[in-house]
């Protein structure tokens, strides 16, 4: 059973999750009408994860006795200057995630709810993943910098960076 403190904050993560899904989202389309394909579909595939994070998340609270919340989101960011700016906007925001889970993590532990920091570490992996992710995209758009060509390639090979769930 989770106290209303931890279903309080998970319920909060569950919003962090759902943002995160629209937050991709909104950069998929933005990559898509620039004709970046394979960008798009990497952001496309984000956001489906990110959905699932939620999902999990929801289905944990509400098999642990305590009622998974959805709330309203608020619009993301949908223009960028540069896909160097939406990556590095992808990585802010992946950071700000990982905080959110570590401090879940820290509340858990102060409530001595082993069952909910038991479960919270595969998010704490999963951040991981995904921040380390965000990194290797970002060094190598900063090497492509203003190449055409470079774009191009970039463009053909984020689709093989697999995604885990
Ligand atoms: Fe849910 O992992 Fe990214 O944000």
């Amino acid at each position: 059973m989770v106290s209303k403190s931890i279903e309080k904050a998970l319920n909060a993560q569950i919003r962090v999750e759902a943002e995160s899904a629209q937050i991709y989202l909104a950069m998929a389309c933005w990559a898509e009408v620039k004709g970046l394909e394979g960008v798009a579909n990497f952001m496309f595939a984000q956001s489906q994860e990110e959905r699932d994070h939620m999902l999990k998340l929801i289905k944990f609270v509400n098999e642990r006795g305590g009622h998974a919340h959805i709330s309203d989101l608020k619009e993301p960011n949908v223009t960028f200057n540069s896909f160097q700016e939406m990556f590095e906007k992808l990585l802010e925001h992946e950071i700000f995630v990982s905080e959110s889970i570590n401090e879940l993590v820290h509340i858990s532990l102060q409530e001595k709810d082993y069952a909910t920091h038991n479960f919270l570490q595969w998010y704490v992996s999963e951040q991981i993943e995904e921040e380390a992710m965000a990194r290797m995209i970002l060094d190598k758009i900063n090497l492509i910098g203003n190449d055409k060509g470079g774009l191009y390639l970039f463009d053909r090979d984020i689709e093989q960076l697999t995604v885990s769930t």
